[in-house]
């Protein structure tokens, strides 16, 4: 009897889900069709323009400046990525590149190679490669990112960093702070070809870039 009943709820809540899936498959299929329409409208997508070319490691000094940045394993537990990515997109920067990766010992001892006579060289890596949870990798592009950026990071220890930056916002210990930025031009140069190929890069025009550079 009771496994009757069960039976019949579970029938029913299939039949549900399914009528539901098929209601939202087709509502999604008139949205693809109504966005291709205007698009096709317009340009079609072989002859709207690419954004220029811009080298892996960006143009510093210009509006194609890029930088560098990770949502640490920390972060990722805490369910803080769209928090984090989030705030560069509403300041108005672009993102160029984004992945989710469980990196290797070998990239992050490369990535923190500048730090391997530190105490917490050691302690940094195993942590950063441990698995427990991947980071996401990305880097923005836009005027000063790699400044700008630094300033919204906040400094390396969260007790520190004042309320307002991510992590002020987001953390008590300097080993677990969230996020890592590129700390100048020569890191993001190495930095960003560290983590992307050229492939992994998109040169795409932001059309909102007219109402966010004057
Ligand atoms: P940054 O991330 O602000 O650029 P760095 O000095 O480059 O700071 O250090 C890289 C990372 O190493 C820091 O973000 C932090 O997670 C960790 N770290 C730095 N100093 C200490 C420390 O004194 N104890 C433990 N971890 C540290
Ligand atoms: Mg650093």
């Amino acid at each position: 009897m009771a496994t009757g009943t069960m039976a019949t709820t579970t029938a029913a809540a299939e039949s549900g889900a399914s009528f539901n899936w098929g209601f939202a498959a087709g509502a999604a299929f008139a949205g693809a069709a109504a966005l291709a329409i205007s698009q096709y409208s317009g340009e079609s997508f072989s002859t709207m323009s690419a954004a220029a070319d811009v080298p892996v490691a960006g143009l510093p000094g210009t509006n194609q400046e890029r930088s560098f940045f990770m949502v640490k394993p920390d972060a990722v537990q805490r369910g803080l990525v769209s928090e984090i990515i989030g705030r560069f997109e509403k300041r108005g920067y672009k993102i160029v590149a984004m992945k989710m990766v469980t990196p290797s010992r070998e990239l992050i001892e490369a990535h923190y190679d500048d730090l391997r006579s530190r105490p917490f060289f050691e302690g940094l890596c195993k942590y950063m490669s441990s698995g427990e949870a991947p980071v996401v990798a990305f880097v923005v592009e836009g005027k000063g990112i790699i400044k700008v950026g630094r300033d919204m990071i906040g400094v390396t220890d969260p007790l520190k960093s004042a309320p307002g930056t991510i992590r002020g916002d987001t953390g008590v210990s300097i080993g677990m702070n969230s996020i890592h930025g590129s700390d100048g031009v020569e890191g993001a140069a190495s930095e960003i070809p560290l983590w992307f190929s050229q492939d992994e890069i998109a040169n795409w025009n932001k059309t909102a870039d007219k109402w966010i550079y004057e």
